[in-house]
């Protein structure tokens, strides 16, 4: 059985020490429950901090500590004050925390902070090391670890890594804020899998990957130069039914063994039976939206005053990061404005808003759960909100009727609920009134269909999804892995060329001998390369073939007194060693006119985006255009050629941020026949790295060697990486005895 490793800032215990004994239990609830399904299927185990601040701990009382975590599978990352401090309070939860949550205002840039954060992501990443025996796969959770995904890679390039963001992932714009942005994003790209709660999430996670890094991506794919990384979402469910037969539990309980929380709002329904309960349950958390939900509430009781006196709501704020300012200052500001509702709407027997600011037992919340009518739910951000599925799942008749914020991601997949913008006072103050005056056959309808999907994507189904999402990618990178060029099959090619008198190579230029630059006219050919070229061609049992897409006078200036045969155009010219360009085909231009003119509307609406014209083709770059305008006029631009193409004989050729419309039937796997046929070669090597090579691949005779630059899908026989690679391997083809 494979081993598996579960890595989050917290580790899903509760640890209680007193004088000479330590008691490990284990969490409930969200992720803690959702993994304990998927650890029963692996040899699994758990890294985190514990939050034990172990300097106020005995020697004795540590290794206790320890050999307990050991029991329940877990690990301890051992965390000073200061970095808890700094990396937890400070990093963690006063610059990503609210950024991600669209709160810029209460964004933090300290660079102390920022450097602890990359410390304990370093720390996390050691602790991990010394934990890799018989390891293959690492799931690693949420916004405190976004750089540890790297790390891991770096030292263990072959263990499948998945990471999961439980917070939304913010529009680029918000994101390019954060100083350390390509470092944040480098970090989660070391990931093999990455999940997002909403499709939101993930493309702006993936708009921020083409603006910083300008990556190519593939729907769901993102082409690194290394790998590729798969990004998916995957919204997050619960233990549906343990909630579910929780309330059913409770329900059947006897009037004496019914929670404290159940017979208080029994016996006050007893003496108003008219009266709503209105529950509102969260983190104290400025996410959360708790003052605009209470305002939205009081202007409810303004503008409605015949409800006045039969609604109440339950207030429910658990205490969260209480070392933080924001925090500290929100509490006051809930209190103040619950006292000024409460001021001004009790009477002497009620009062509007029964206010709890503590954790709760899970028998007591599922009560609150199952008893209250409507559920108020409005954070301004939230990645998921599952208090908003766990009230729907403890509905036990399908009665109850929940509102909640669009914001939330949970909202993608509850259309069902009264769904709300938590900044529109007057539209919350109406979903409430509707939420009252509902029909009981309307709240069952509506909380059936929720209560089916709920129940069959579980959080189990959740975790499992996403680890076979992960298993996947894992195949995935074993075939590439399969045709990865290593240091036996470059021998097994050098064995094979040298003992051959009549070798030829089939070398693209761009990407394959050289890098992209912005400008195609910056891509000279450099002084290495033309030693290196130089060096091959000399040979006389080589002969090198350049074979490209640009055009005959770039390729003049540039190798014209060169002993290299020349083929430009993806195939429509070639040039031998010291004779003149001729044409492959005979070929007619007279199309150019009418394509060009649908052409230069593209240019004009694509800022960057330019035109190159060459003889029996025309070009449109948009590699200096806003990658993801870019993309978008591409998809367009193509649409719009297809059919105009076909009718005048021609056809697109996409390339690295081009689109090509040029002559039917002409392209580099045909001129490269027509090469060897007019003087045929016993070894042949065919180098290139876009999607015009590979009909370069598939012409050539079976027995020529093909090796794609880069991650995408090909028909070659080997990949490497990048142009360097390239460069190395011809190197060692030009010391090949001659
Ligand atoms: P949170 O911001 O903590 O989680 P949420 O998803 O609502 O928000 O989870 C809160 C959990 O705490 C629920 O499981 C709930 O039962 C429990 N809880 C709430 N009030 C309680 C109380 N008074 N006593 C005891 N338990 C209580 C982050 C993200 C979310 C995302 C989750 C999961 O901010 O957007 O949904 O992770 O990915």
């Amino acid at each position: 059985m494979s081993r598996f490793l579960i890595i989050s800032n917290r580790l899903p215990v509760q640890i209680n020490i007193s004088e000479d004994n330590v008691e490990v239990t284990p969490s409930v609830g969200g992720l803690a429950t959702g993994m304990s399904s998927v650890t029963k299927l692996f040899k699994s185990r758990w890294i985190g901090s514990s939050g034990l601040d172990k300097s106020l701990l005995s020697a004795q009382q540590i290794k206790k500590v320890n050999l307990a975590l050991k029991k329940h599978a877990c690990m301890d990352v051992n965390l000073t004050r200061e970095e808890v401090e700094l990396y937890y309070e400070g990093f963690s939860n006063k610059t990503i925390w609210p950024l991600f949550h669209y709160f810029s205002q209460f964004v933090e840039y300290e660079e102390e902070q920022w450097q602890a954060y990359k410390r304990v992501n370093q720390k996390f990443a050691d602790v991990i090391a010394e934990n890799m025996e018989g390891v293959d796969k690492i799931w690693v959770h949420d916004y405190h670890l976004l750089l540890l995904p790297k790390l891991i890679k770096e030292k263990f390039p072959n263990v499948t890594i998945g990471f999961f963001l439980h917070i939304p992932f913010p529009s680029y714009e918000l994101f390019r804020i954060l100083p350390w942005r390509t470092e944040i994003i480098e970090g989660m790209l070391g990931a093999d899998l990455l999940g997002f709660h909403t499709f939101d999430y993930e493309r702006h996670f993936m708009s921020s990957v083409r603006r910083l890094l300008g990556y190519d991506i593939n729907i769901d794919e993102i082409n690194t130069p290394k790998r590729i990384v798969k990004v998916d979402n995957f919204p997050m469910g619960i233990d549906y039914n343990k909630f579910n037969d929780a309330a059913l539990e409770s329900q059947r309980r006897s009037v004496r063994d019914r929670s404290e929380v159940r017979k208080e709002l029994e016996r006050y329904y007893l003496l108003y039976p008219e009266t709503k309960f209105i529950l509102s349950i969260d983190r104290l958390d400025y996410s959360k939206g708790l003052i605009n939900r209470l305002e939205a509430f009081e202007y409810f009781l303004q503008e409605y005053s015949q409800y006045r006196d039969k609604v109440t709501l339950v207030l429910l704020a658990v205490p969260s990061r209480i070392g933080v300012d924001q925090y500290q200052q929100m509490k006051s500001e809930v209190d103040e404005v619950v006292g000024r509702i409460n001021g001004e709407y009790s009477t002497i027997n009620r009062s509007p808003i029964w206010y709890f600011y503590r954790s709760m037992p899970f028998e007591n919340l599922v009560d609150l759960y199952n008893y209250c009518e409507i559920a108020l739910i409005t954070p301004i951000r939230d990645g998921m909100n599952l208090v908003a599925k766990e009230y729907i799942a403890s509905k036990t008749d399908g009665r109850g009727v929940l509102i909640l914020s669009e914001m939330a991601g949970a909202a993608k997949e509850m259309s069902e609920a009264l769904i709300v913008n938590p900044n529109d006072k007057a539209q919350i103050a109406d979903a409430i009134k509707q939420a009252i005056e509902m029909p009981l056959e309307e709240q069952i309808e509506r909380n059936t269909v929720l209560q089916n999907r709920l129940k069959r994507y579980n959080v189990e189904k959740w975790a499992t999804d996403f680890l076979n999402t992960l298993d996947n990618v894992r195949q995935d990178e074993q075939k590439y892995l399969a045709k990865r060029l290593t240091a036996s099959s470059k021998n097994k090619i050098l064995k094979e060329f040298e003992g051959s008198n009549n070798r030829i190579f089939f070398l693209d230029y761009d990407g394959t001998l050289t890098g992209f630059v912005d400008n195609p006219q910056h891509a000279r050919p450099d002084k290495e390369l033309y030693e290196l070229l130089d060096k091959l061609a000399e040979n006389p049992k080589n002969r090198v073939v350049l074979i490209s897409g640009r055009d005959k006078g770039t390729f003049d200036e540039w190798f014209g007194n060169k002993p290299y045969t020349l083929i430009v155009e993806h195939g429509v010219w070639y040039r031998h060693i010291g004779s003149s360009w001729k044409m492959i085909e005979p070929l007619d231009d007279s199309w150019k006119d009418s394509i060009r003119s649908a052409l230069e509307f593209y240019v004009d609406r694509t800022p960057g985006s330019f035109i190159e014209e060459k003889n029996y083709s025309l070009v449109w770059h948009y590699r200096k255009s806003d990658p993801e305008l870019g993309h978008n006029r591409a998809i367009e631009l193509k649409d719009e050629m297809t059919s105009l193409v076909a009718n005048l004989n021609l056809e697109i050729l996409e390339g690295n941020k081009v689109i090509e419309i040029k002559n039917q039937g002409i392209n580099k796997g045909q001129a490269a026949l027509k090469v060897l046929h007019a003087q045929p070669a016993d070894k042949i090597l065919a180098i290139g790295d876009d999607w015009t090579d590979e009909f370069l691949f598939s012409y050539l005779p079976e027995e020529a060697v093909t090796i794609k630059v880069g991650m995408a899908k090909t028909v070659a026989d080997y990949k490497v990486e990048n142009y360097e690679e390239v460069r190395s391997l011809l190197q060692k083809l030009t010391d090949v005895e001659v």
